[in-house]
């Protein structure tokens, strides 16, 4: 069987880009990539790694206290660190990209109706996130097809890309006619309903029956 790699925690780094930073001239200048790159991207990266860590000694001390504080910098960091990385891949020097796939082009088709429709949708989108944020072109597996989001605040979104195996719903409305205020009590009880079963499915299905090499 093959075995997955996962990223220890703490140990991300910066990915190098695959070209220099005056590739884009003239349409990014070599100064922008630059401090975006080695400057902004790389906080991302060190401050996901100082998140990860704190999360480690929080499990190891069982103190929970900045749970809030570290969970918002493992999606804010864990998120810009994700999408830079993709958006280092998805550029290349001008007019040097080629044309667009076949399966892009037939999704993008299916859904959008064509490319024009689909770009015009995608350039609005871009103009229009609030402060900023990224225009988003994602493949949903939940529902076979491609997607065109937003995201403003990226952490809103936790970590692009994750695909969820184990989620509890809090909001009042699953719990507040037993339990009113007493979230807590909820969650304590709702361990009790979880299907094992499924979530191991759930966890294959996004895995590819893979095990962790061993650190
Ligand atoms: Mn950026």
């Amino acid at each position: 069987m093959e075995a997955n790699t996962p990223v220890a925690p703490g140990m991300h780094v910066l990915p190098p880009l695959s070209y220099p930073y005056n590739a884009m001239e003239p349409v990014i200048d070599a100064k922008t990539m630059e401090i975006h790159h080695n400057k902004h991207h790389k906080k991302y990266v060190d401050d996901l790694n100082k998140a990860e860590l704190a999360l480690v000694e929080a499990r190891r001390n069982k103190d929970y206290k900045y749970i809030k504080y570290w969970e918002n910098e493992l999606a804010f960091n864990g998120s810009g660190h994700i999408l830079h990385s993709i958006y280092w891949t998805i550029l290349t020097y001008p007019d040097q990209g080629g044309s667009l796939g076949q399966y892009t082009a037939s999704y993008i088709d299916w859904y959008f109706g064509g490319f024009d429709a689909f770009k015009a949708q995608f350039t609005a989108a871009a103009n229009a996130v609030e402060g900023s944020g990224w225009a988003v072109l994602g493949y949903n597996p939940a529902f076979s097809r491609l997607e065109l989001l937003q995201a403003g605040k990226h952490q809103d979104l936790t970590q692009w890309g994750i695909i969820p195996i184990l989620v509890c719903d809090v909001w009042e409305h699953a719990y507040y006619l037993k339990y009113q205020n007493e979230r807590a009590n909820y969650v304590d009880a709702w361990w009790r309903l979880v299907n094992w079963t499924e979530v191991e499915n759930r966890l294959i299905k996004a895995a590819g029956a893979t095990l962790p090499m061993q650190m």
